[in-house]
């Protein structure tokens, strides 16, 4: 894609256009090839200009660059923003005392450095291990627990794990923890600063397989199901600018965030309605509750310590998505500045949804019934062990919701034959998966029917007086006005939501502001100590709303490089002021916590656990906004629900 086609300032970078700015920042700074390329992304313009953009105005592409210094083996970390269109570096700039998220091809270094240790192999050997093709090592982030080489060098704390049968390499090594064996590593001298050993653990022998040669005959009873779309989708698209029945929004994509949605808006009538600006998942976390050596210090940020865009899957038609499919991929570089395209990392396609609404007539027995259908917008990346889908569902009702949905293979660890794991659930002999808690922070910029917005909090409470049968209970709403009232856990015996409401647009019918719901769906706390080092630095995860006043800078919740961190950037640190949140560009950071005691049911590979949240219009429309849905071919036929 050449400069000239790019459509609208919101487009992700192109290929070229990475190319380009890759080129001018190495020209115009000198750049050595010590110098890595963290990540290469979009530069986004300011609210006002994305919004307001016409397709006559000309467009300013800029890159956002992090960059990382590796010369003489001491790491310095740049950020750089390339103006692409006038070919010039127009900031560059040395954060100091950070380290960026850790990079691909630090994964691979890792790993061939610490098996070639001999201290490592040494401590192999104490367990019985020679064969090195059969043994794993894990790139864990190493966290801050205020120990000198967490502050003074770029490190990794590895696991390890083997896989048994050496003619198996689709064998599931994670059901073979090397249990107490970590190497401590320097990413930036490539050299392993020491081995802990914290006593021999027998390796649990039973495999864990899960591959179709593994688990045996498939059973056979399964008819085909096909999905046929024979006037093709109901979507259209452009560039990334999708339509679909009366949504239309954009998409992007980046290598920390993955999936970004923008400009989300629905036409009401003829009237394009705002709702939200911008929405993207922010941080992750994911922290573990069993303080064995192997485990006690393992929380993973897998967006700003790895990065969820990088390791987004290219999906597969018929196995990842069915009918008729919208892919788009995603333009990054690899560390060494080169363009990397990862195809068909996004997917777009609609589905069948059930009943959308239905009453009949019990008196003339006529019935009307809509089907639902919803138009699917995801990607899945894989972090190691787990897989993570993020699914955006739109409906026909101006309902959007987020489904994030868990699977992949548990993190495990070992422990002596006929014990029983106190922190988490025996699998198989001597195998158990620790307890732990996924954490999904979102931001999510609303715009309700334009830029200026509050948050009203909606609660449930019995009333006592002048009530005869004691049934009675009422909604009642408050506005919350600053950041430090804005930070809120749900509720579910107060039935708490939260609504993104236009104080200056009312709805015709009840004269109350118009707005848009934020409905919690299951949700949990972290357990972890709240002096402990993983709750200083997810302080964000202590509530599972925050809402701020928008800041271009304030981007993501855990701070902008939570590798290494000692703790208490991002939110904790931003609400510190107390700012005011009523009536104005705000941003709402929801959090979506699941909670993992682990079942004997998710080994080998977990099935599908789902966990989200539903944004839906509430007192936006003046009635069921679906009522224009046309019924099913079948339905003056015969039922058919
Ligand atoms: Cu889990």
């Amino acid at each position: 894609m050449s400069d000239t086609l790019v459509l609208h300032p919101l487009e992700p970078l192109s290929a070229e256009e990475i190319t380009t700015a890759v080129q001018i920042v190495r020209k115009a700074r000198g750049l050595s090839e010590h110098v890595r390329f963290v990540s290469v992304t979009l530069h986004e313009p300011p609210p006002e200009a994305a919004l307001n953009f016409k397709p006559e105005d000309p467009i300013m592409r800029e890159a956002f660059m992090v960059l990382l210094d590796k010369t003489n083996g001491v790491g310095a970390t740049y950020e750089a923003i390339v103006n692409i269109s006038t070919r010039e570096v127009t900031s560059w700039r040395h954060v100091e005392g950070v380290q960026p998220s850790i990079l691909l091809e630090e994964f691979f270094a890792c790993q061939e450095a610490v098996k070639a240790h001999p201290d490592f192999q040494a401590a192999l050997a104490k367990r019985g291990i020679t064969d090195l093709d059969l043994v794993y090592v894990d790139p864990w982030s190493a966290g801050n627990y205020g120990n000198v080489e967490e502050q003074t060098r770029r490190i990794l704390r590895t696991t390890v794990h083997m896989r048994l049968n050496p003619n198996d390499p689709e064998e599931n090594s994670y059901a073979h923890p090397v249990a107490g064996l970590h190497a401590l590593f320097d990413l930036n001298s490539l050299e392993v600063i020491r081995i802990d050993d914290y006593g021999v653990v027998p390796v649990p022998q039973q495999y864990g397989n899960y591959t179709v040669d593994a688990v045996g005959p498939a059973r056979a009873d399964l008819k085909p199901l096909e999905i046929s779309q024979p006037e093709g989708p109901s979507f259209t698209v452009n560039g990334h600018e999708v339509s679909w029945q009366k949504w239309r929004f954009r998409l992007g994509f980046s290598p920390r965030e993955g999936l970004i949605l923008y400009h989300i808006t629905y036409d009401d009538e003829g009237r394009v309605r705002p709702i939200l600006r911008r929405a993207a998942l922010s941080e992750m976390v994911v922290p573990y509750g069993d303080p064995s050596p192997s485990h006690g210090r393992q929380n993973a940020f897998d967006v700003g310590e790895y990065g969820v865009g990088w390791l987004a899957n290219s999906l597969k038609l018929g196995c990842d998505c069915v009918g008729h499919i919208h892919y788009f991929d995603a333009h990054m570089t690899d560390n060494a500045g080169n363009p990397l395209t990862l195809p068909n990392v996004v997917c777009m396609h609609e589905e069948d949804d059930g009943t959308l609404w239905k009453h009949t007539n019990f008196r003339t027995e006529h019935m009307e019934v809509r089907r639902s259908r919803r138009l699917v917008v995801s990607f899945i990346a894989t972090v190691g062990i787990y897989e993570y889908g993020f699914f955006w569902y739109f409906r026909q009702d101006g309902s959007l919701e987020m489904d994030v949905k868990l699977t992949g293979i548990m993190n495990t660890g070992a422990l002596p034959p006929g014990e029983t794991p106190r922190y988490g659930k025996l699998l198989a002999p001597g195998l158990y998966a620790p307890n732990h808690q996924h954490f999904f922070c979102f931001r999510l910029d609303p715009m309700v029917d334009g830029s200026n917005n509050s948050v009203v909090e909606e609660q449930t409470v019995t009333v006592d007086e002048e009530t005869p049968y004691g049934n009675a209970f009422m909604v009642q709403g408050r506005v919350l006005k600053t950041e430090q009232e804005a930070q809120r856990v749900t509720d579910q015996r107060q039935a708490r939501t939260w609504k993104f409401v236009n104080p200056s647009v009312l709805n015709a019918v009840t004269g109350e502001p118009v707005g848009y719901q934020l409905v919690p769906g299951s949700n949990v706390l972290p357990f972890a100590s709240e002096d402990s080092s993983f709750m200083q630095r997810a302080g964000f995860a202590k509530n599972h709303l925050w809402v701020t006043p928008y800041a271009p800078e304030e981007r993501y919740p855990a701070g902008d490089y939570p590798n290494q961190h000692p703790g208490g950037a991002g939110l904790p640190s931003w609400t510190k002021v107390g700012r005011p949140i009523e009536n104005t560009r705000i941003v709402a950071w929801y959090t979506v916590g699941v909670h993992h005691a682990p079942r004997i049911e998710d080994w080998p590979v977990m099935p599908v656990a789902h966990a989200g949240f539903m944004l839906r219009p509430c007192g936006f429309f003046t009635r069921n906004p679906a009522l224009d849905v046309p019924p099913p071919l079948a339905a003056h036929e015969e039922c058919c629900d």
